[in-house]
């Protein structure tokens, strides 16, 4: 009987052991990881999650590729973009209307978008780079920053693995 609780014991202490080491190795990918802003900015940033916490945050919610439906928090991009000194709000006018974000991921994947596809003063949709999701930080070599993009057909341009926004002059 004791041998019993001992072997449930061990499996316990084990499955426990592996769970905070996840956990540890989840905090720690997310302390060092970065964000960063650079191109046509008036200052680069490198941002931390210690960063985006301090941020104005919001909430987005994303059906995935399999049509499970998830709650995402973190920073509208518009708030990283201004805090760099982009164009955006009464600057995006003129030849800045042929600027571009483009999003650089872990992996090699790049999404691009116009600026005033982002601008408040063109959309009303808030694109949001995530740190958590379903309220825990991301993870699963899907983070710990991903954006997401609502009101398209695809979650294709929800980019996981963010490591840097670029922005550019398309203008020739
Ligand atoms: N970094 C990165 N992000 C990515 C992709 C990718 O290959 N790499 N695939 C995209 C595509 S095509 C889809 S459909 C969604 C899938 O996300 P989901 O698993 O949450 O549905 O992620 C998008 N984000
Ligand atoms: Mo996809």
């Amino acid at each position: 009987m004791l041998r019993f609780y001992y072997i449930y014991y061990r499996r316990g202490a084990l499955l426990g052991l592996g769970l905070l080491l996840t956990l540890v190795s989840t905090v720690i990918a997310q302390e060092k990881a970065t964000l960063i802003i650079q191109g046509e900015v008036e200052k680069e940033l490198v941002l931390t999650s210690l960063d985006l916490i301090k941020m104005k945050r919001d909430k987005a919610t994303l059906i995935d590729r399999g049509g499970v439906s998830h709650h995402y928090e973190g920073v509208p991009i518009t708030t990283i973009l201004d805090s760099a000194g982009v164009t955006l709000g009464n600057k995006l006018r003129g030849e800045n209307l042929s600027k571009y974000l483009l999003v650089k991921c872990g992996d090699g994947y790049q999404v691009l978008f116009s600026l005033a596809e982002l601008d408040h003063s063109f959309t009303d949709r808030i694109v949001i780079l995530a740190d958590h999701m379903d309220g825990k930080p991301i993870s699963d070599g899907r983070g710990p920053f991903r954006l997401i993009v609502p009101g398209e057909k695809v979650p294709a341009r929800s980019s996981f693995e963010v490591v840097s926004f670029t922005i550019g002059f398309a203008k020739d």
